[in-house]
């Protein structure tokens, strides 16, 4: 166990799916995994540990924001040797094209700060998924019911944003969605050779204020689960 890992060594999967919400983690388990254990509720963080289709699969809440994401996905990495990180997460839309609903494939993820701003300084790093990871999802989500996007994401620190004109930036400059972990999540993983990719789905709409409703979440959040594991397997 770690300090914020409860798990015995051994009972994570190198593959390692994660949402922010730790009731997502339990609801992806409960639907997509055969044999699911409760393997962590440290901080009520959960997470679980059970197969699909014969693989070992871990589902790890990550909290919200890099901050938090960077505590789990460095235990995950260092301590219980996960090889494949896939964030399974919500965004908001930026492109009057990307709608509600959608998935987007974070190709790259642009910040303007992350934990990892002090050691890089003056550098301006680009942290992207990984090819491989990034190539099966996109093949995965062919076979999706749902409309699927693949490009850059915007990782934002703050959720009620004092500064609009940093989105505007992002949308001018082609960004398809906003969330909080990416980025962190992608550079974590080039620091330490393992894979990453952000599978997100679209819960509302920075430009039209939509909302994705409640009762749709789950069906929504089903296809996004389905091409993390394809893409992870392939
Ligand atoms: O509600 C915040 C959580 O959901 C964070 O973990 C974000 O990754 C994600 N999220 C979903 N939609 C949005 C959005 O419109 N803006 C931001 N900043 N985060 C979002």
């Amino acid at each position: 166990m770690t300090v914020h890992i409860g798990a015995p060594v051994g009972r994570i999967a190198e593959t390692v799916l994660m949402p922010g919400d730790p009731y997502r983690a339990r609801w992806a388990a409960e639907t997509f995994l055969e044999s699911a254990e409760l393997v962590n509720e440290t901080r009520g963080m959960l997470g679980f540990t059970g197969t699909w289709r014969g693989h070992p699969v871990t589902i790890q809440g990550s909290g919200m924001g890099m901050p938090s994401l960077s505590i789990y996905a460095n235990e995950l990495i260092r301590d219980y040797g996960a090889k494949t990180l896939i964030r399974i997460g919500s965004c908001g839309g930026m492109q009057s094209d990307v709608g509600i609903r959608d998935v987007i494939l974070a190709m790259t993820a642009s910040s303007i700060n992350t934990p990892s701003t002090g050691i890089f300084r003056e550098l301006n790093y680009a942290p992207h998924a990984d090819f491989g990871l990034l190539r099966a999802a996109a093949d995965a989500a062919a076979e999706s019911a749902a409309k699927v996007h693949v490009g850059g994401i915007y990782s934002s620190d703050v959720f009620y944003d004092e500064r609009p004109d940093l989105n505007e930036q992002m949308v001018r400059h082609n960004i398809l969605g906003v969330e909080m972990e990416t980025a962190e999540l992608y550079i974590l993983a080039a620091r330490y050779s393992v894979r990453a990719l952000s599978v997100l789905t679209v819960s509302d709409h920075l430009q039209t204020g939509e909302q994705l409703p409640s009762e749709e979440r789950e069906r929504s959040f089903g296809d996004m689960v389905e091409i993390a594991l394809k893409a992870a397997f392939a």
